[in-house]
């Protein structure tokens, strides 16, 4: 499972933005309990995706932390706030047939990495989609705008 990504082709488009030219995000978490750019640690809150450059859109969560699990969730914005609560039921692991959910990673342990591919022909730009974190207590702060263009 583990795979390095090489990040040389993400450039920053804000605070907290990332524009993934090469098609794929490698991500990191800690206890600190934010999705943050691996190794930069820079907070990421807004993820944005050209579809048409990237038929297949990858992300990669590390967890770096020591004292909780993280995975990495897309549903519609509108959805996002019901996945979470339903996934509460299980620990914050949302169900493999939840059909609201457009992907998502395992769930990482401390020193594990998941990954997670996104079939973006399955995304509009008319859309609004959010990422987060479904493991409990994790949603407010581990949550930001997944952008499909
Ligand atoms: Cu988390």
């Amino acid at each position: 499972m583990m795979k390095k990504i090489a990040m040389t082709g993400a450039m920053m488009l804000a605070a907290g933005g990332v524009f993934a030219a090469d098609c794929t995000l490698a991500l990191q978490a800690d206890d600190m309990m934010q999705f943050q750019k691996l190794d930069t640690a820079e907070q990421v809150t807004e993820v944005v995706v050209d579809k048409a450059a990237c038929p297949v859109f990858t992300v990669t969560l590390q967890n770096k932390g020591m004292a909780m699990p993280h995975n990495f969730v897309v549903t519609k914005d509108a959805d996002a706030e019901a996945v979470n609560g339903d996934a509460a039921a299980t620990m914050g692991v949302p169900a493999d047939d939840d059909a609201r959910i457009l992907g998502m990673t395992a769930m990482a342990n401390p020193s594990e990495t998941v990954e997670v591919k996104f079939d973006t022909s399955k995304m509009t730009a008319e859309e609004a989609y959010k990422f987060f974190c479904s493991y409990l207590g994790h949603f407010y702060s581990m949550q930001g705008k997944f952008i499909v263009k």
